[in-house]
């Protein structure tokens, strides 16, 4: 015979106490107080159970990624001198880390002549986030152009590669390294008129592996009408040419998440503007860079989209960036090799090019 257990006697719910500083929904039921209240009967539901403490599950989640910290992987590519370096430089020394060392303002940035990945751990607010920058060497300016997109493919699918070996590893890590790239940003020269055929071909060959987000660089050398019409002029010709940059129509995953998306589609490509200087306007340091005209301030939205791009990736849609290379972009490198396979057969994964610079 099965023992009845009174309410008041039951071992711990796997909920933990509700946090005090967690509010109980206005609607939330009161929990019954003292022994032998309530609790007892059947077809109890929430009214007679009091407060579960579902709601909880946030305040749980948010300690634990402040406790494990989590990896987010940019690349940058493009043609040459359009001034990819001098964006990933601005993003980590304006908003994200203007504390990392190693930065001598002075210092001319080199050309990028390999695939190099430089990561920093920066923490806000408690949560750790392992930044890697990858920065790729500027192409475009070869005899042939025809395959330049070749290593940036092989870089990106080397990291799943690494990754689904860690997953099928019988002893895998409780936590595997991700070093899986969750955005691309692709710069577009800012030339006025069109796309180029070569960048055509990239992102139509790039889009199907990886999110790809496209800025029209050096945007300070457009004049703002220059700017609207050339943005325009890209947004056509990425949906002429059927190519699906980052955040991708058909996920969208509901009415709200696409009304949220449109707007954003709607002002893609961003027009950015990057800088290791720093001006004085009105009192205040800003990055910018000085023009016949006066200063372009890098991030006053009035004068570039850089925030825009900053606010988009880090601050609205990291998540979701992850998301659809775990779940869209990996799902289908994963599936594709274990077809291919019949099993798992080792791919190199030498990188005799590529360094991996820390700043952990
Ligand atoms: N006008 C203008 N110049 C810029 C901008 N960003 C970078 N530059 C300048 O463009 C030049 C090339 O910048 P890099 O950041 O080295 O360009 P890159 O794309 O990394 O070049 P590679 O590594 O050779 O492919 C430098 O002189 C920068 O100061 C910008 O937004 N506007
Ligand atoms: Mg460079």
């Amino acid at each position: 015979m099965s023992e009845i257990v009174p309410p008041e006697v039951r071992p711990k719910p796997a909920v933990p106490a509700k946090p005090s500083h967690v509010a109980p929904p206005a609607s939330a039921p009161v929990a019954p107080q003292g022994p032998g209240a309530g609790g007892q009967g059947s077809g109890g539901g929430s009214a007679l159970l009091g407060y579960i403490g579902i709601d909880t599950i946030i305040e749980q989640m948010r300690k634990k990624t402040m406790k494990t910290g989590f990896d987010f992987n940019i690349m940058v590519v493009g043609h040459s001198g359009l001034g990819k370096s001098t964006l990933v430089n601005t993003l980590f020394k304006s908003q994200v880390s203007r504390r990392s060392s190693g930065w001598n303002r002075e210092e001319k940035i080199p050309k990028t002549v390999e695939i190099k990945s430089v990561s920093h751990v920066i923490e806000e607010g408690g949560v750790k986030m392992k930044l890697t920058v990858i920065d790729t060497p500027g192409f475009g300016d070869q005899i042939n152009n025809e395959n330049c997109w070749e290593p940036i493919s092989k870089y990106i699918n080397e990291q799943y590669e690494k990754f689904l070996k860690e997953e099928v590893n019988i002893a895998r890590k409780k936590r595997i390294p991700d070093t899986r790239v969750h955005c691309c940003i692709y710069f577009i020269s800012p030339t006025g008129h069109s796309l180029r055929q070569l960048d055509i071909e990239f992102m139509k060959h790039l889009s199907r592996v990886v999110n790809i987000i496209p800025v029209i660089a050096k945007s300070d050398t457009l004049t703002p009408d220059e700017k609207i019409e050339f943005k325009q002029r890209v947004r056509k010709e990425l949906e002429v040419c059927g190519i699906e940059f980052y955040p991708q129509k058909e996920f969208d995953e509901d009415m709200e998440d696409k009304s949220d998306n449109d707007k954003i589609r709607e002002a893609m490509p961003f027009a950015v503007v990057g800088s290791d200087k720093e001006y004085q306007v009105n009192g205040k340091r800003v990055l910018g860079r000085k023009t016949p005209w006066g200063v372009v301030e890098v991030e006053n939205p009035n004068h570039c989209e850089f925030s825009l791009l900053r606010d988009f990736v880090i601050r609205s849609h990291l998540q979701d960036l992850k998301e659809v290379t775990h779940n869209i972009h990996y799902e289908t490198y994963r599936a594709k090799r274990l077809n291919d396979n019949g099993g798992l057969h080792p791919i190199s994964t030498s990188t005799a090019n590529d360094t991996q610079e820390s700043n952990l």
